[in-house]
């Protein structure tokens, strides 16, 4: 496929919202190309597109989280929509269950518009975006590698926020990202785009890529500092939905009390913020999200082993080598 195929394109893969000193520093950085022939750039161990690299710096250079602020970070297709879901009602849950007149904002909004991209969307309009408009505690969501996080959270003169990052099984995170991409476009790739996409995720060319660098970054980060930095996993989210949601609630310092235990507070959110649930919702179905992308390519089928019906045993071979050799000896293991 080339770039120059008319496409419908977000613009974070875009190169228009550049400033001078972005396209210097792009111009002195290691380079190759994306599948679909657009140019990314390796910044820090990071690879971006021209508009997500400025938007990552003005992150670096102007967010500072305050205390209570929560930051959900993850791979694209990693479990964003789900996290963004889970988190926003675990916090919000007593607004809604005190004022049951009020309809929930995720029954009427899309996860992504409830807890904004700091650089997908809040610093790619602005380089110093209104944030005061947000509702507390403040929620953002990022992609970033967590060391390019740290840029910004270790200069913000209040202590540390909280961080909860998930991730997913690579094969499946690829598959979904393929899908995606498919839907993002509005188009249908064939055979050879798919390989050439799974070549370049092997390499770990892809925006955000190597993936397997930024689940260490999370990872290590996790261990270094557990009380600020929580590490979950799609999986276990499937598996075990109910121990995973309070250890959430835990970790952001609003548990369920007893009382909740008993009127399943709990479970209201797991059914809430479920597939079925989210994925059937008008305004999940149709529309488009602030940052000019379809609502419903957020949603497909959300299983375990998807990878399974679409990659060859030799791709998942050779993906399954390049993972076990760069987590090697971290601790971090996938089935
Ligand atoms: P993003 O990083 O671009 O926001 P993200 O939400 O991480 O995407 O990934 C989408 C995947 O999560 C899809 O997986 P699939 O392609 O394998 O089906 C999507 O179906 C799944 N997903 C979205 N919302 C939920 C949810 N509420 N519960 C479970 N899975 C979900």
């Amino acid at each position: 496929m080339e770039a120059s195929q008319e496409l419908h394109l977000p613009n974070y893969m875009k190169d228009d919202n550049t400033s001078q000193e972005t396209n210097n520093l792009i111009s002195s950085l290691p380079a190759d190309k994306d599948f679909m022939g657009y140019s990314l750039y390796n910044y820090k161990g990071c690879w971006y597109y021209p508009n997500t690299l400025q938007a990552v710096l003005d992150v670096q250079d102007n967010f500072r989280p305050q205390k209570n602020d929560i930051i959900l970070a993850s791979l694209p297709k990693g479990g964003t929509t789900w996290l963004k879901s889970f988190v926003f009602a675990i916090v919000h849950r007593e607004k809604y269950r005190e004022n049951p007149q009020i309809i929930h904002p995720l029954l009427s909004q899309n996860p992504h518009d409830l807890v904004p991209f700091l650089e997908i969307e809040l610093y790619a309009s602005s380089h110093t975006p209104d944030l005061a408009k947000f509702p507390s505690p403040m929620i953002f969501s990022t992609h970033m590698h967590l060391n390019a996080l740290h840029e910004a959270t270790t200069k913000s003169s209040s202590s540390p926020c909280k961080i909860v990052y998930v991730c997913r099984g690579l094969k499946d995170t690829f598959v979904s990202g393929w899908h995606y991409k498919n839907m993002l476009h509005r188009t249908k790739m064939d055979q050879a785009s798919f390989e050439l996409m799974f070549d370049g995720y092997c390499r770990g060319v892809t925006l955000y890529g190597p993936y397997w660098e930024h689940m260490l970054s999370y990872w290590n980060g996790s261990l270094e500092d557990r009380e600020n930095v929580l590490f979950m996993r799609y999986e276990e989210i499937i598996e075990e939905p109910l121990i995973q949601v309070k250890r959430l609630a835990e970790f952001l310092n609003c548990p369920f009390t007893e009382e909740e235990e008993e009127s399943g507070s709990a479970e209201e959110i797991l059914n809430l913020c479920s597939l079925r649930n989210l994925s059937n919702l008008e305004i999940n179905k149709k529309g488009t999200t602030r940052i000019g992308i379809d609502s419903n390519v957020f949603f497909r089928k959300g299983e375990v082993g998807d990878w399974k019906n679409h990659l060859t045993p030799q791709m998942a071979k050779r993906i399954d080598e390049v993972v076990e050799v760069k987590l090697r000896g971290s601790g971090l293991i996938f089935q």
